[in-house]
């Protein structure tokens, strides 16, 4: 018997556009994970606010689950429809509303792209600093609900740090506004900060007001190439105790290695175990001066075996390309990612005893390093053999993600940098958060979605009655 539902969707929202085409349901139901079968209801594009409320409520009244869906650029199977819910796309709440030059504050639709959110930015003289290599498909929306991180987060945050004010539709169909573009606000909870990171789980962000910044001095950008791990953090001091840095990323050989076979062009004749991209204020002689100066220290120190400083814009996008390549480079491997991070101070420790971890456990893979160390933060992808079932190999990593879990559990760490939890990372989400953590977050997930409708089985188990969730594909 075929689902009425979609029908009865249009005949009441006629102003919302639905698809129900196979093709759109698997495109729209995964995400860059692709390890879950999609199986969305249908896939509405809502153009206001209003027909959000009054999907959210229908949903309410039919219990049918929510995803949210914005670029679905996301690594943990956050904005996954496996399970005949109904994916709310932003695609077509994709306009920037207003700039406020007294606050400095972009107002934004959530379907708006990253690089669209630059562009408008410049447009004003300004930037809006979080960035990052999917900046050309991830939206506003998808980066407000895992925090995205990127690579200017030594120097700017998270966009946790960025987001004045949100309009958010409850998960119970309320319009409310969080913040309103307050620098100031002690008036209570900031139920701001509790929508950013939730991923999709207390309701659909509908507008977002982003404060936006003076563009950064003109910069450098230098590539280093490392002896040893061990060197890594020793670098990492010792150019920003002399500089000031707006990045600090690093990568391995074999990332290196996939990168070249991917079109990048390599960048030293002799191969190095380990890479820095850096990129530093550059507007004076001197801290040009400084920079070279820094370079030859730490080459007499033997903590650097070779560098180079790009010379022209397109010689710096070459060097960026080399880490900011890497995802699109492994994508066709298959990998299990992991996005975890540490205190800063207890990353030396951390890296020592991982960097064992992985070596015994993961003797048969490629297991490829990277990630933005300047902020504690490591991504560790292990790419599937050719032969290997995908079930096995998902089942193989994740045994060995619970020893990572365990190990970030006695480092003080976290499971999740940036990537948020959604499915793949939920199993291990106690290793990050205790009991007593968990428990308010299901209390504060209630309070904002009592009938479990939003992005039910994400992130954690709510209250929902909706099907769970199976493995793989
Ligand atoms: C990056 O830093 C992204 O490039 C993606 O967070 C990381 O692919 C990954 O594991
Ligand atoms: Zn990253």
């Amino acid at each position: 018997m075929s689902d009425s539902r979609p029908a009865e969707l249009a005949r009441l929202f006629p102003g919302v556009m639905f698809k129900t085409d196979s093709a759109d349901l698997e495109y729209y139901g995964r995400d860059w994970t692709r390890r879950w079968v999609p199986a969305p209801l249908a896939i509405a594009f809502p153009s206001c606010v209003e027909d959000v409320q009054g999907l959210v409520r229908w949903a309410n009244t039919h219990q049918v689950a929510i995803v949210p869906s914005g670029g679905r650029t996301g690594l943990s199977g956050g904005a996954v429809a496996a399970n005949g819910e109904l994916v709310l796309s932003l695609e077509r709440m994709n306009r920037v509303l207003d700039f406020d030059p007294a606050d400095r504050i972009l107002t934004v639709q959530p379907g708006v792209p990253l690089e669209m959110v630059h562009a408008a930015a410049r447009e004003h003289g300004l930037i809006y600093p979080v960035d990052f290599a999917a900046r050309g498909s991830c939206t506003i929306g998808g980066n407000i609900a895992t925090n995205a991180g990127g690579i200017r987060v030594i120097r700017y945050g998270n966009t946790r740090n960025w987001i004045a004010g949100l309009t958010l539709v409850s998960g119970s169909g309320e319009l409310v506004q969080l913040n309103r573009g307050l620098v100031k606000n002690s008036s209570g909870y900031d139920l701001r900060q509790l929508v950013i990171g939730a991923e999709g789980t207390l309701g659909i962000v509908v507008e977002a007001m982003l404060w936006l910044t003076d563009p950064p001095p003109e910069s450098s950008v230098m590539l280093l190439a490392l002896p040893s791990f061990e060197a890594l953090m020793q670098v990492f001091e010792g150019l920003r105790a002399r500089l000031t840095l707006s990045a600090f990323e690093f990568f391995t050989q074999r990332a290196l290695v996939h990168v070249v076979a991917h079109g990048a062009q390599r960048p030293f004749e002799e191969e190095h175990p380990y890479y820095v991209v850096t990129e530093f204020d550059a507007d004076t002689e001197e801290k040009q001066d400084a920079a070279l100066a820094a370079f030859s220290e730490l080459l007499d120190a033997g903590l650097v075996g070779d560098g180079v400083i790009a010379q022209s814009q397109a010689q710096a996008a070459a060097l960026w390309r080399l880490r900011e390549g890497i995802t699109e480079a492994l994508a066709p491997h298959v990998p299990y990612k992991n996005d975890v991070s540490v205190r800063i101070g207890a990353m030396p420790a951390f890296l020592a005893e991982t960097q064992a971890l992985l070596a015994r456990e993961y003797p048969q893979f490629d297991v490829v390093w990277f990630g933005h160390i300047g902020d504690g933060n490591l991504h560790i992808n292990v790419l599937k053999p050719e032969p290997m079932a995908n079930a096995d190999f998902v089942h193989e990593c994740s045994r060995v993600t619970s020893l990572l879990a365990q190990a970030l559990q006695r480092h003080g760490g976290s499971i999740s940098a940036e990537h948020g939890i959604g499915l793949v990372k939920k199993p291990h989400l106690s290793s990050t958060r205790d009991a007593a953590e968990l428990a308010l977050m299901r209390g504060i997930r209630h309070a904002f979605d009592p009938n479990g409708v939003m992005n039910p089985h994400k992130l954690f188990d709510g209250d929902s009655t909706h099907a769970s969730y199976g493995e793989t594909r």
